[in-house]
């Protein structure tokens, strides 16, 4: 953690100290999350040196024109990512939102990660704005099924189709209720929005930030580097999560340490 930091947070916590003497048990934290949240607990991300996008190319994997063209290849990559998730742990930042949460001061959990991870924490009020990797469904009769075990092979949906992993693919629509669900958070019911360990690159989630801002959340984001959200962000906190994420939550409940 950059030694400027140690500033950064105490000036971030004593605004949200203000923020919550004014305003209570009214006051709203939403956390908007992003791949960088899980790769303390050794999931990598998407972008950047050693992210998933490096050695898989997301055209070939992650979009319905690559399904319809291999989806033995796109479920051998959704295999082998959902046995990486599942040897895996939530990690301290997973945590920390958890314990906010349990303070009543967390309200929302929206996250971009597909990885389950905020549950298996304990947290609950999730918004999964890019889907969930141990779903599955069917594109023609709409059956939606729970992964149990990790498919090796397509599986096959009872109507004959195939399945198809419970994701949101590049050029595909988020669901409807989920993004008219985060845009009534996000403007109605928040005021302090966390933004953790997203690149702020993909859309329309990358609005997410500035939606919020614009509607006058105070916007604290945690993240390793600079992001096309620090320049309007009021505070960028910058290093690992789940070292970071824990010594804000520390700051806000000392005694519970
Ligand atoms: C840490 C850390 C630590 C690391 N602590 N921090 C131009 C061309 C083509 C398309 C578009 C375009 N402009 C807009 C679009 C649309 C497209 C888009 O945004 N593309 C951009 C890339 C340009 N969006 C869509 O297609 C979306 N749908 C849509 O818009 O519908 C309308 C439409 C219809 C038809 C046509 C066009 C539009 C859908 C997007 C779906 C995204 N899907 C994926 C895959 C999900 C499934 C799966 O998991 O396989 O979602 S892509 C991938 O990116 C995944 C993530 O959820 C998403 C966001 O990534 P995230 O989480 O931010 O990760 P990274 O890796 O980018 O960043 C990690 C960050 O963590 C970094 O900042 C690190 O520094 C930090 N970090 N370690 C703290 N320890
Ligand atoms: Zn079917």
């Amino acid at each position: 953690m950059f030694e400027e930091n140690g500033k950064t947070i105490e000036n971030a916590l004593s605004k949200v100290k203000n923020l919550l003497e004014t305003k209570k048990s009214d006051l709203s934290i939403i956390a908007l999350t992003g791949s960088g949240i899980s790769k303390g607990s050794g999931i990598p991300t998407f972008r950047g040196a050693d992210g998933l996008w490096k050695n898989y190319n997301a055209l070939d994997l992650a979009t319905p024109q690559a399904f319809r063209n291999n989806p033995k290849l796109v479920w051998e990559w959704y295999s082998w990512r959902i046995d990486l998730i599942l040897g895996k742990e939530p990690n301290p930042a997973h945590i920390a939102i958890t314990t906010l949460q349990r303070k009543e001061l967390l309200k929302w959990i929206i996250t971009q990660n597909v990885d389950n991870l905020h549950q298996r924490a304990g947290s609950t009020n999730i918004l999964k704005i890019h889907g969930d990797i141990f779903h599955a469904w069917c594109q023609k009769c709409g059956e939606s099924v729970e992964l149990k075990t990790t498919p090796k092979t397509p599986p096959f949906c009872s109507c004959g189709n195939f399945l198809r992993p419970g994701v949101i693919w590049f050029g595909e629509s988020l669901d409807r209720n989920v993004i008219s669900k985060a845009y009534e958070i996000l403007t109605t019911n928040c005021d302090i929005l966390l933004v953790i360990g997203t690149s702020g690159l993909v859309y329309p989630v990358a609005d997410f930030p500035f939606i919020a801002k614009s509607n006058d959340a105070l916007v604290i984001e945690f993240n390793l580097e600079r992001t096309p959200i620090t320049q309007f962000a009021d505070f960028s906190i910058f290093g690992k999560a789940e070292e970071t994420l824990p010594l804000f939550v520390e700051g806000l409940f000392p005694s519970d340490k």
